[in-house]
């Protein structure tokens, strides 16, 4: 069952038993995030990582051992149904999120799902409708969509929120990698259709998506997209070897989106220029995003995470100028856990806020943020933007 199982060992401290499916790169942040926020964070019930799933025992085994796992199984269907696991965390590729989770929260197990939601509209509705139907019986699901939980990032939501920056104009955002530039760089499943889904447009684009509607509490009613594959062959890559893999000899055919580019017009009437792409050279993981309102602006890059730049555009003019805020004092949203002042947060960290963040509504009886109904509606989003790109027209998002 879903409900915390107190240790046998100690009564007093509620437990939540994890089992995670997937162990490459999202698999070893989450495993970090498990692991960091019992030991930061005063948690009202502490997540154990009880099971490892991964379709090779070997590598497996050894992944367990590596991230902290106290068990490992090979079939994700076993560890869904295992008594002693009450929350699945789904860090596969996107082709499975449906099936794993839909199953899991039919065993009544909370989920928390690696982004985007789902391969499709689809898909992603039906794991919309199995997570309203599993939040009837207490039952949660989450999406994970971590830069959210970048203290920078909630200090810029809560600019907006308070009114600072005024009537929301423009939204500017580009998520810019440059991990595949290299034509001869190989195709792993994040080149590949049926794995992924999309290309840089699902795999980044969604975080931009995301963080846009999250800072600005809208959402995007309209976009106009425009997607191009610069690189339509590659060498196959070898499995299980860092983000791109190891090249082969073959050669496949690239099936997704290189960049992914729109505009869109938020339900406000706000206007926004989005870009995605893994062919920005030196661009690593920019994620670069500015909104201009009437009061104000502000402006956030991942590559400078403990910086968020504000405009007050109500001080005198002579006065007025970008002011430089580093958000790592206590009363930053997280930071009072973490390090003193000046001494900064990294990329793992967003993955313990996302952890804390997900027990603690569990402990709560509330639903944790994103839900996968959020998750279905970037996806709406993102479908969008390959129908419009590929009819030349604008779309609208369904309600
Ligand atoms: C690869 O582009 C990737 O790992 C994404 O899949 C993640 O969501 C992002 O956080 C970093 O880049």
């Amino acid at each position: 069952m879903a409900n915390a199982t107190p240790s046998p060992s100690d009564q007093a401290v509620a437990r939540i038993n994890v089992g995670m499916v997937g162990h490459s790169f999202m698999g070893a942040a989450h495993s970090q995030a498990w692991r960091s926020a019992p030991r930061f964070f005063d948690l009202p019930l502490v997540p154990v990582m009880r099971v490892l799933g991964g379709r090779d025992a070997a590598r497996t085994a050894a992944a367990a051992e590596r991230l902290g796992w106290e068990d490992h199984v090979t079939d994700w269907r076993e560890l869904v149904r295992r008594e002693d696991v009450d929350l699945v965390d789904i860090c596969t590729p996107g082709d499975s999120h449906a099936e794993i989770a839909i199953a899991a929260l039919e065993a009544g197990k909370h989920v928390l799902c690696e982004k985007p939601l789902a391969n499709s509209v689809a898909e992603a509705e039906e794991m919309a409708k199995a997570a309203a139907a599993a939040a009837e019986r207490g039952v949660r699901a989450m999406v994970g969509f971590t830069y959210r939980r970048v203290p920078a990032i909630a200090l810029a939501r809560q600019l907006v929120a308070d009114g600072r920056l005024g009537t929301i104009r423009h939204v500017r955002a580009q998520y810019l990698q440059d991990w595949i530039a290299d034509p001869e760089a190989p195709l792993s499943w994040r080149l590949q259709r049926e794995r992924a889904g999309s290309g840089s447009l699902g795999d980044i684009g969604a975080h931009i998506i995301d963080l846009t509607q999250h800072i600005t509490g809208d959402t995007i009613a309209e976009v106009s997209g425009h997607l191009e594959t610069f690189v339509k062959e590659r060498p196959l890559a070898t499995e299980h070897a860092g983000l791109s893999g190891t090249a082969s000899t073959e050669r496949g055919e690239v099936t997704v989106d290189d960049a992914a580019l729109f505009l869109a017009r938020f339900s406000s009437g706000a206007a926004g220029v989005f870009e995605a792409t893994r062919f920005a050279t030196g661009r690593k993981n920019a994620i670069r995003i500015e909104v201009n309102g009437s009061l104000g602006s502000l402006a956030f890059d991942f590559e400078d995470m403990n910086v968020l730049h504000f405009f007050d555009a109500t001080l005198p003019d002579e006065e007025a100028g970008f002011r430089r805020i580093l958000v790592t004092e206590a009363t930053h949203p997280w930071v009072a856990a973490w390090w003193p002042p000046g001494h900064g947060l990294g990329y793992e960290h967003g993955f313990t806020h996302q952890a804390v963040d997900l027990v603690t509504a569990i402990a709560n009886g509330v639903e944790p943020t994103p839900t996968f109904a959020d998750g279905l509606q970037i996806q709406r989003v993102l479908d969008a933007v390959e129908t419009s790109a590929t009819n030349r027209t604008w779309q609208e998002i369904p309600a």
